[in-house]
């Protein structure tokens, strides 16, 4: 399959001004209408043909300046359509399509969920519509008519202002006229038609002006989209506080649909949600139900800054997007929440993704050269990390330099399509620094690893700390280069005092910045042996290997100033145990007692002050974070055992605080979704597990009643999900009441069934296979797909990687079953293989075979075709 580079970028040879659409929705025959005003790119070649993109359409008419084109003067395929000699100077062409939506699986273009129209154009959908030239440095404005039945849709939504709306005289039919005036590229293209319930509220922008916010949901759920509209509002008040930025339309309109292949969709003035990041209510959403709807309707509404007033030159820009606004959603969430929970929040999930996904064979950098399917390219590595980068960048220039160069970028790039250049000059500007080797962060991929030596000379009161990087090969990547590493840094005192000593290269804020392969940081004035506390707030995306003992990283976790790293301080001991555990070593009981007795004074002192902190604390490194720390010869059952006994081990230790805090922190009045709350349900059900590790029965007890008794969802789940570490009867009873009680709840059934998919034991994998077969469950939707099959795959390292290899080829199956309907969803499955290099040589060539039979398979997807290949590799 073709290759797209970065190094053959040009500009396109024809620019499109305006764009009217006229779509007459019907279910399997949707007439579209497209009117495009084209001129000549003066940046484009002279006297080129003008070949539009389309992706299985069906051509019904085409037209230019009025006149029907003669056979000899285009060529049409489902692909694309070119017209052989064009007008040298602006001229208007008229293209008339049919669509099927309803037989549209792939959910990309025009298509249904639960009845209703919706569209998805990002990537490259808009040329399922119409042929286009669908990339994102043509910039067009669009007015769209959509017409279509009355009882169907009711409903008619576009991008921009509505204008215009009516009856078609004589039929039951009723159309819509939307307005955008902001020049956009086609993937931020949307329409909507359907039965659809509505929550609205007015705001009042910064300037005075108002805009209609409305929410669109299944009907009978519109109470559901309360937390939603409350979040939207809260977003927009926060950028125009922090970064200036008001919104620029009447209204703005967000739809919830329940088949959608991501997240949500950020199109100008009308974002399409999957409905799991829309509604929640107390009895069907959790506490992380809540933040993640937050956190992505922000990210959403952010977009239309980073994003769409400033869009992408090409899609090898995506990170220029994605990483900045995954930095601005993350930023909103610390400062409604907490900081440093937040913070740690996201380490947690750039390790598990993206550090994951950096070691693997799909490792790429944030700003790729090439791709085959650019669908494959929404990955951790482009969001999370691309993130990390923005987060840098404001680390070394300063908050205020960061702000500025914000501005600048604003004011320079609005209403233009940008590249990752133009982003960093204007940083380079405002604060007078060269970003140029900064700018590596974008080319180079796999995460760099630093070690630090300690040295310290009690004569001389001086405190040496001896840094080395190194960023390991990666897929066409075989030799690296020094990184510029931002290192924020104290000193910690055994008393847990702060140690004030002098050095040159570290400045007032505490910022080092490590740039070549080795340097050194000599302190002096140092009195008394300290601990030194790196990488405070996870300065960098990097791996840290430190020479300090067990005892001196657990005086971080009790004095350090940095809550991050009181944090990380704890994970450090616990995963040095833990992958001894694995390993086969034995760890002492007086090892193990020294960290759990470190967690109880922990527990005593802090626990109830910050008790969402308290909770990350007691939360061990998951399985796959100790895989991936072992990273070669894997044995996903060795991780099990050792993490569960070691589970086991500190709920012996620390059986009477957790049991305290099980009795303190019971529910108390009406359930409220706020940050201090969800953080002490967060502790009472991390002790509730370790009281369950240690103590099966006391447990079982606990956790049954809770699951029947619980007055929240985010109560309910804990329990069940503790109970499923507990085989015996209580458990299949609990979940067979879950069940029975959600089963007209499909986002509550996914919770059920991922719950049941992680169970690390043998006949999991004929439980899966079975809920395959519930009412619930629907190959076609990819929330369900996800939950049950994505959860199995990615969540439940044992029965997965089971070593007859059975895991890997029902995932196979799966896979291939899938991609004949939705290729991206394929793909996306597809990817919990990249770990198959790290098992040990019995399971890997059962993965191998596994992929084999994928890459073989005829007629494979782009998607598929791609991930397989570079995962063989
Ligand atoms: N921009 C979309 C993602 C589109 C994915 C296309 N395969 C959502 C987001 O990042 O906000
Ligand atoms: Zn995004």
């Amino acid at each position: 399959a073709q290759i797209v580079r970065l190094v053959d970028y040009r500009p396109s040879d024809f620019l499109i001004d305006s764009v009217e659409l006229d779509v007459s929705l019907h279910p399997t025959a949707t007439q579209v209408r497209a009117t495009l005003v084209v001129r000549p790119n003066p940046d484009g070649r002279p006297g080129a043909p003008l070949v539009l993109d389309g992706d299985e359409l069906n051509l019904k008419a085409v037209a230019l300046d009025g006149r029907s084109l003669a056979e000899e003067e285009f060529e049409a395929s489902p692909q694309s359509l070119t017209i052989m000699q064009p007008p040298r100077q602006s001229f208007t062409l008229t293209v008339e399509t049919e669509l099927n939506p309803t037989a549209n699986t792939k959910l990309m273009g025009l298509y249904r969920s639960s009845g209703n129209y919706c569209t998805q154009c990002e990537a490259e959908g808009f040329r399922r519509i119409t042929y286009f030239l669908d990339r994102p440095d043509v910039l067009a404005v669009y007015t769209t008519r959509i017409e279509a039945d009355r009882d169907e849709a009711p409903v008619l939504l576009g991008n921009g202002n509505p204008v215009e709306s009516g009856s078609v005289e004589g039929s039951n039919r009723h159309y819509a006229v939307w307005e955008d005036p902001h020049p956009k590229p086609s993937y931020l293209f949307a329409l909507v038609g359907g039965r659809l319930g509505r929550v609205s509220k007015s705001f009042t922008t910064m300037s005075g002006r108002a805009v209609e916010l409305a929410i669109y949901v299944e009907p009978g759920k519109e109470d559901r989209a309360d937390y939603a509209l409350d979040a939207l509002e809260r977003s927009m008040v926060w950028d125009e506080r922090v970064f200036g930025r008001e919104y620029d339309l009447d209204v703005f309109n967000i739809v919830a649909v329940s088949d959608f292949n991501m997240g949500a969709m950020e199109n100008k003035g009308l974002n399409i949600f999957n409905d799991k990041y829309v509604l929640a209510s107390p009895e069907t959403a959790t506490d992380m139900d809540y933040a993640h709807i937050e956190a992505i309707i922000a990210h959403e509404y952010f977009h239309n800054w980073t994003g769409n007033r400033v869009t992408c030159r090409d899609w090898f820009q995506l990170c220029l997007k994605e990483g900045l606004t995954v930095f601005r959603d993350q930023e909103f969430s610390s400062d409604e929440r907490s900081r440093p929970v937040h913070r740690i929040a996201e380490v947690k999930t750039l390790r598990a993704r993206q550090f994951l996904e950096d070691s693997s064979p799909l490792a790429h950098p944030v700003r790729p050269t090439q791709y085959r399917e650019i669908n494959n390219f929404y990955t951790a590595t482009v969001y999370e990390k691309g993130a990390e980068i923005v987060r840098m960048l404001k680390t070394i220039i300063g908050n205020e330099s960061f702000r500025r160069g914000m501005d600048l970028y604003f004011e320079r790039c609005d209403g233009t399509a940008a590249t990752v250049e133009d982003f960093l000059e204007a940083f380079a500007e405002v604060s007078g620094r060269s970003l140029s080797h900064f700018a590596r962060w974008y080319e180079q991929s796999g995460t760099p690893r630093v070690t630090v030596k300690s040295h310290y000379d009690k004569a001389a009161g001086t405190y040496r700390l001896d840094f080395t990087q190194s960023t390991p090969p990666t897929p066409g990547q075989p030799n690296k280069e020094a990184m510029a590493i931002p290192v924020v840094l104290g000193l910690v005192a055994h008393d847990g005092s702060s140690v004030e000593a002098a050095c040159e290269q570290v400045d007032e804020r505490g910022v080092f910045i490590l740039d070549k392969a080795a340097d050194s940081l000599t302190f002096t004035g140092v009195t008394s042996l300290p601990v030194p506390s790196l990488f405070r707030g996870f300065s960098a995306p990097v791996k840290v290997t430190l020479d300090l003992p067990n005892e001196e990283l657990l005086v971080l976790l009790q004095h350090d100033s940095d809550a991050f790293n009181r944090w990380q301080a704890a994970q450090t001991v616990a995963m040095r145990h833990l992958a001894a555990l694995s390993n086969g070593a034995q760890v002492s009981d007086e090892e193990i007692d020294a960290f759990s007795t470190a967690l109880c004074s922990f527990m005593d002192t802090d626990a109830l002050r910050d008790p969402a902190f308290a909770a990350l604390v007691l939360t061990l490194p998951s399985e796959a974070d100790i895989a991936q720390e072992i990273g070669k010869d894997v044995d996903p059952d060795a991780i099990h055992r050792a993490r569960s006994d070691m589970r086991r081990r500190i709920g012996k230790t620390c059986s009477a605080h957790l049991h305290r805090f099980y009795e303190e922190l019971a529910d108390s009045g009406p359930y409220s979704p706020d940050a201090a709350s969800a953080g002490r349900r967060a502790l009472r059900n991390a002790s509730l597990d370790l009281i369950a590790a240690a103590d099966q029965a006391a447990g079982e007890e606990l956790a049954a009643a809770q699951a029947e008794s619980a007055s929240n969802m985010t109560d309910r789940l804990a329990a069940l999900s503790v109970l499923t570490t507990l085989p015996g009867a209580a458990r299949e009873e609990a979940i067979t009441q879950f069940g029975e009680r959600y089963r007209n709840e499909p986002l509550v059934m996914d919770k059920w069934f991922t719950l049941q998919a992680a169970i690390p034991e043998d006949d999991t994998l004929e439980r899966v296979k079975g809920l395959m077969e519930h009412q619930a469950f629907s190959i076609g939707n990819p929330n369900r797909v996800r939950s049950l099959i994505g959860s199995f795959a990615m969540l439940n390292q044992v029965q997965f990687n089971r070593i007859d290899g059975a895991g890997y080829d029902f995932l196979a199956s799966i896979v291939l079953r899938a991609d004949e309907l939705n290729p991206q969803l394929a793909a996306r499955l597809l990817t919990a293989f990249s770990t198959w290099r790290m098992m040990e040589s019995t399971r890997r060539e059962h993965a191998q075979r596994a992929l084999w039979t994928i890459s073989r398979k005829p007629n494979l997807s782009r998607d598929v075709g791609d991930i397989v290949s570079r995962t063989l590799d």
